[in-house]
């Protein structure tokens, strides 16, 4: 059997991919022959994303859903099941991060950040599982986060999600991997988006941000990572190169979780 990185005639449905990693994932996934499908909140962000994947020959179909809401999801993956074919790898990665310290966070807003970054890929994979499981073949790719193995200040929602979501992708591999169906997460380092912006932003005396000095003297590449630089994982994960590669937390960090941090010089 020839091993294949092609994902011609797959279709794929990445959530949030307007911009930021799932743009990047879902822009590489049409390049390598991926018919792209993705979603986002508000029609405006949609508009964004299709012309966006326009400017790079990309026809994408973009659907405006909220990924936390179980009715709409239903209805956007039996319309994609009937415009566009049944979906062949799934991308939960729509997500959202609230950093506030954890005695200051009210319930309400700990279950927003549940509700998004993990409630939904169950909600999300529900939908797309029995036609996969009809088709005797799928890949869910679920993009996890250094919160899936640490701790710090002020995300104990987004690491109690991400971490959940790890377990969710090794128990969604556990239950449908007898259907050649195999889920695997892929968890980021810190990567140049809007999502972490804030953590990156110049000081009023022009300096960097403290958290800026900080992440990179966490990572031996001394450097934040790119969108794109996901993308090779995520087209593994997503073809028959990996076919038996299951419940699988592909960290893509630049050696942040391999490192104890700089020693005193
Ligand atoms: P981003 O720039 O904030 O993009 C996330 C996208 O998801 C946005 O388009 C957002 O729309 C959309 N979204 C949020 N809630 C949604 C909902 N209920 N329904 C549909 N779409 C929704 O984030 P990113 O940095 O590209 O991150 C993408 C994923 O990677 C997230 O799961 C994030 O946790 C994870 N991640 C990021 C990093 C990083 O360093 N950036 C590292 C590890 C993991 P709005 O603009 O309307 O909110
Ligand atoms: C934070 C960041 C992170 C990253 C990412 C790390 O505030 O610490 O936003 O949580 O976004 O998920 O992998």
């Amino acid at each position: 059997m020839a091993v294949s990185f092609s994902l011609e005639g797959k279709v794929a449905l990445v959530t949030g991919a307007s911009y930021g990693i799932g743009f990047a994932i879902a822009s590489a996934y049409a390049q390598a022959g991926a018919t792209i499908c993705f979603n986002d909140i508000k029609q405006e962000l949609v508009d964004k994303g299709l012309a966006a994947y326009k400017e790079l020959g990309i026809e994408a179909h973009g659907y405006v859903c909220d990924v936390t809401d179980e009715a709409a999801v239903n209805a956007m993956v039996a319309q994609i099941e009937k415009e566009v074919g049944v979906i062949d790898i799934l991308v939960n990665n729509a997500g959202i991060i609230k950093r506030i310290p954890m005695c200051e966070m009210t319930a309400e807003q700990f279950r927003q950040v549940i509700d998004v970054d993990l409630n939904a890929p169950f909600i999300v994979s529900k939908a797309v599982i029995p036609a996969m499981i009809k088709k005797g073949a799928g890949k869910i790719i679920n993009i996890c986060s250094m919160m899936s193995e640490l701790g710090r200040e002020t995300v104990s929602a987004y690491a109690a999600a991400k971490g959940g979501l790890k377990m969710l992708t090794k128990n969604i591999c556990s239950e449908y991997g007898q259907y050649n169906i195999q889920c695997n997460g892929i968890g980021p380092g810190y990567i140049e988006t809007p999502q972490t912006a804030p953590l990156r932003e110049i000081q009023p005396d022009g300096s960097r941000h403290p958290f800026d000095q900080f992440i990179c003297a966490k990572t031996p590449a001394n450097r934040w990572l790119k969108p794109e630089e996901l993308t090779g994982p995520a087209i593994f994960l997503a073809s028959n190169a990996s076919d038996a590669v299951n419940g699988h937390i592909l960290y893509v960090d630049g050696g942040i979780l391999a490192y104890i941090g700089k020693q005193p010089q």
